[in-house]
């Protein structure tokens, strides 16, 4: 899922999204509540209305931004507070709250309210987020009011694999239709990344499908696959793009760099995308250079056709059996 936090996939149309191949993409209750209120957004329909998307689409239930982009003010059994970065005024999120926000923005996908707790956190600091997250499911599966939107739980424990697997027999109890694996990507090094996928993802039922939230390297996805993963979100490509990176067959490349200046050849001409299919590197690197907004645009309808196409290409590999044989370097560690 490419990121399309305010209800728009930065600099890219839902027609431009939609050549890319990406299906669903994934929304923030957070932002979404302080900007514009999920009040609007009812009014205009629903989510798919309002931003002009006709696919899946996933909504982030705000604790996790909460704790990485606000002033916090207190965690507790009911709920966190926080302090608006837009106005200053105190906001209060419960699991209750955060399902009524989700009801009300209309997404296919609605996920449970969780604490995830820092990295690195002592023992104890963890085993309570996980414990509370597990509470707090049960109260976000009491307040979810539409049939129609699907709630997944999302597995807490850090990198205590037993609390892993504490968090996620408890979160299967509810047979819910999908399961989150959340806290990971928050700073710890890449091997512990694996090894919780590794033993967490055989734990959550695999006839429904399985998230690995915030992940999205070429690695990452591959070695999250091959343990069972089957979705993805991650801000990756289009933050790359409005970096000045495109991503070039496994490569982060800076398109300012003096080397692309006189290169007339296409961005990668094996993709299919429209950047790569009508503009050359040159033409890129001076709409960068010049801070041109179509710069931004073009990269980022790129790098997401090139990250879903990973994926693609993956799951046509895995039907052809030979998944663990092309994509070997993918699968080990990074050199
Ligand atoms: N919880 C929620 N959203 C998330 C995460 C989480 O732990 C992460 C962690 N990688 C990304 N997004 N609700
Ligand atoms: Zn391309």
């Amino acid at each position: 899922m490419p990121v399309g936090t305010l209800a728009n996939v930065k600099t890219v149309t839902p027609d431009q999204l939609q050549g890319t191949g990406a299906q669903m993409i994934l929304a923030n209750t957070y932002h979404l509540h302080l900007q514009p209120g999920e009040g609007i957004v009812e009014r205009a329909g629903g989510l798919h209305r309002f931003m002009g998307w006709s696919g899946p689409i996933l909504t982030d239930s705000g604790g996790f931004q909460v704790f990485s982009l606000s002033d916090m003010r207190s965690i507790e059994e009911s709920g966190v507070s926080f302090r608006s970065p837009r106005d200053g005024q105190v906001i209060h999120l419960s699991p209750e709250r955060a399902i009524a926000i989700q009801n009300a923005l209309g997404a296919d996908v609605i996920m449970a309210f969780d604490e995830c707790a820092p990295y690195p956190a002592s023992r104890e600091a963890i085993e309570n987020a996980a414990d509370r997250t597990t509470r707090w499911l049960e109260r976000c599966i009491k307040a979810h009011e539409r049939a129609d939107q699907a709630l997944f739980g999302i597995v807490q424990g850090g990198t205590y694999l037993d609390l892993r697997q504490k968090s996620a027999r408890s979160l299967v109890e509810f047979d819910l239709p999908g399961y989150a694996i959340g806290g990971v990507s928050v700073g710890e090094p890449p091997e512990l990344i694996e090894k919780i996928v590794q033993a967490t993802t055989p734990l959550l039922p695999k006839d429904k499908p399985r998230y690995l939230m915030g992940v999205g390297t070429y690695r990452e996805m591959a070695q999250a696959i091959a343990a069972g993963i089957d979705l993805f979100d991650c801000v990756i490509p289009t933050r790359l793009a409005r970096h000045g990176n495109a991503l070039v067959r496994g490569e982060r490349w800076n398109l300012k760099n003096n080397r692309f200046r006189k290169d007339f050849t296409p961005l990668d001409s094996d993709c299919p995308c429209y950047a790569c299919q009508t503009f050359t590197r040159a033409y890129l690197s001076h709409l960068l250079r010049s801070r041109e907004l179509l710069a931004y645009t073009l990269l980022s309808i790129h790098n997401i056709t090139e990250l879903v196409g990973f994926t693609q290409k993956i799951r046509q590999a895995i039907i052809q059996g030979t998944f663990a044989q092309d994509f070997r370097n993918w699968l080990q560690p990074a050199k």
